[in-house]
C-alpha cells in the first residue's frame, strides 16, 4: 500500500483512463475536489456527455489534520467490503463500486451527486415520507445477515475477524466515550456551555453507564456496522436513499447503529429550536422528527423480527419470547449510544452543522443544553423508556 495524493487534475485523469472503462477514452474530463468529510480525499470526475464518477482515496493520515494524526489506510479494505457485503444484501442503498485499488489507496465509485445530504435536508426541514422506512429496512436486513441468526456461526467468526477495524474503533473509543466525560484538551466547547459540561463530568452515574456502553462497544461482535452513521453520511431524494462512508465499520452491538442514525435526527430536533424559520415551522419540523424516529424504530424492529421468525439459522435463538427480550435490549442499547453521540456531537471534537449553523452562541448554548439534556435521559434512563411514544412525550416534556 502506498500513497500518492493526486496532486493535479491531469494525474486523476490519467489514474482514471489506465484504471477504468468508465469513460470513453476520447471524453473530455474535467475533476473537481469535493472532500468534505474529515479523513479522506473525495473528487469528482465528470465528462462533457453528463457522466460522472466519485474518487475516493485515503491518505496515511486523517485528512484535516495532516500528517501529525497518522491513521492507516487499511480503513479503505474495510469500506470496501462493506460496501461489497451491503451491495449482495441491499444493493439500493449503496453507490456502485467501479473499481478498487489497494496498492493506490483508491476506489472509483458511483457519483450520487443527484441525492442530497440528509443533514443539510434536515437543517432545510425537508420531509421524506420514505426514508424512515428505507433506513429501518437497510439496518435490519445488514444487522441479520451479518450476525450469527443469518449466516453460519463459522462464517460469522470469519466476518468478525476479516472486519478487524482497531485504529478506527481506537478512534471512536475516545471521541465517543472517553473526551466529551472528562475536561478533555480535544474537546470543543461553547464558552456558555461550559458549567453545563462541568456538571456533566462530575456526573458518575453517567459516567457509569458511559462505561458500560463503552465495555459493550468494545467486545460485543454480534454484527456488522456501520459504524460512523450519522445524517452527512446518509444522501436522499423523495424516493431513494444512499449510504456512505464505511471506513468505521467493524462487527459490534447491533443497537450501535441505529443509536448513532437516531441521535443525529435528535440533534436536528434540538438545533430546530433556534435555527432560522417561524416557530410554527420549526415545531411543525419537530414533530415531524420525533414521528420519523418511531417510524424508523418500528421499520427496523418489524424487519428484524420478521428475519429473525423466517430466516434465522439458529433455532435455539428463534424462541419467541427471547426474541421479545432481545428486541427489548437493543431498544435500550439504541437509546444509549444515541445518548453518547449526542453528548459527543455537543461538547467533543466533532460538532454538526444542525448546532453550529446557529449563529448566535446563546441560542446555540440553548439547542447545545437541550441536546445534552436529552442525552443524559437516554443514557442514564434507558432502561426505563419501553417504546417510541414514551421516548417522544419524555423528550418533549424536557
Ligand atoms: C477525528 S474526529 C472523528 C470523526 O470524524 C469523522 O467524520 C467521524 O464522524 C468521526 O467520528
Ligand atoms: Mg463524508
Ligand atoms: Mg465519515
Ligand atoms: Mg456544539
Amino acid at each position: 500500500m502506498s500513497f500518492t495524493k493526486f496532486s493535479n487534475s491531469q494525474q486523476l485523469i490519467d489514474y482514471i483512463s489506465k484504471n477504468s472503462s468508465f469513460f470513453s477514452t476520447d471524453a473530455d474530463l474535467v475533476t473537481e475536489e469535493i472532500s468534505d468529510g474529515n479523513l479522506n480525499y473525495v473528487y469528482r470526475v465528470k465528462d462533457n456527455q453528463g457522466q460522472s464518477l466519485i474518487v475516493k482515496q485515503t491518505p496515511p493520515y486523517i485528512r484535516v489534520i495532516g500528517e501529525g494524526w497518522p491513521l492507516t489506510q487499511d480503513r479503505l479494505r474495510i469500506e470496501h467490503n462493506s460496501l461489497k457485503l451491503t451491495t449482495e444484501r441491499c444493493p439500493e442503498i449503496v453507490p456502485e463500486i467501479y473499481h478498487y485499488d489497494s496498492d493506490s489507496s483508491v476506489i472509483l465509485m458511483q457519483d450520487i451527486g443527484d441525492h442530497h445530504n440528509l443533514r443539510e435536508l434536515l437543517i432545510n426541514r425537508t420531509k421524506l415520507p420514505l426514508l424512515a422506512d428505507q433506513l429501518g429496512s437497510f439496518l435490519a436486513t445488514m444487522k441479520f445477515y451479518t450476525s450469527g441468526m443469518g449466516i453460519e456461526s463459522t462464517d460469522h467468526k470469519a466476518l468478525v475477524k476479516n472486519s478487524q477495524n482497531p485504529e478506527l474503533c481506537k478512534i471512536h473509543e475516545e471521541v465517543f466515550f472517553w473526551d466529551p466525560f472528562c475536561d478533555h484538551e480535544r474537546n470543543d466547547i461553547n464558552p456558555l456551555l461550559r458549567e453545563t459540561a462541568e456538571k456533566l463530568w462530575a456526573d458518575n452515574e453517567l459516567k457509569r453507564e458511559v462505561a458500560i456502553l463503552k465495555r459493550r462497544y468494545m467486545s460485543d461482535t454480534e454484527a456488522l456496522l456501520h459504524g460512523d452513521l450519522h445524517t452527512g453520511s446518509v444522501f436522499a431524494t423523495s424516493d431513494s436513499c444512499k449510504v456512505i462512508d464505511m471506513e468505521f465499520a467493524f462487527c459490534g452491538p447491533a443497537g450501535f447503529d441505529t443509536g448513532v442514525l437516531l441521535a443525529n435526527f435528535l440533534l436536528n430536533y434540538c438545533g430546530q429550536a433556534n435555527l432560522p424559520g417561524s416557530e410554527e415551522q420549526r415545531a411543525d419540523y419537530q414533530a415531524w422528527l420525533l414521528n420519523t424516529v418511531a417510524a424508523l424504530w418500528q421499520s427496523f424492529s418489524q424487519k428484524l423480527s420478521q428475519l429473525m421468525q423466517s430466516h434465522n439459522l439458529d433455532p435455539s435463538l428463534s424462541n419467541a419470547s427471547y426474541q421479545q427480550w432481545y428486541l427489548q435490549q437493543l431498544w435500550q442499547d439504541t437509546l444509549g449510544y444515541a445518548g453518547v453521540e449526542m453528548t459527543r456531537r455537543t461538547i467533543g471534537i466533532a460538532h454538526v452543522a444542525d448546532l453550529m449553523n446557529i449563529e448566535d452562541p446563546a441560542h446555540r448554548a440553548e439547542s447545545e443544553k437541550l441536546s445534552l439534556k436529552i442525552a443524559q435521559m437516554l443514557i442514564v434512563n434507558r432502561r426505563e423508556i419501553n417504546d417510541s411514544l414514551q421516548l417522544a412525550e419524555q423528550i418533549r416534556a424536557l
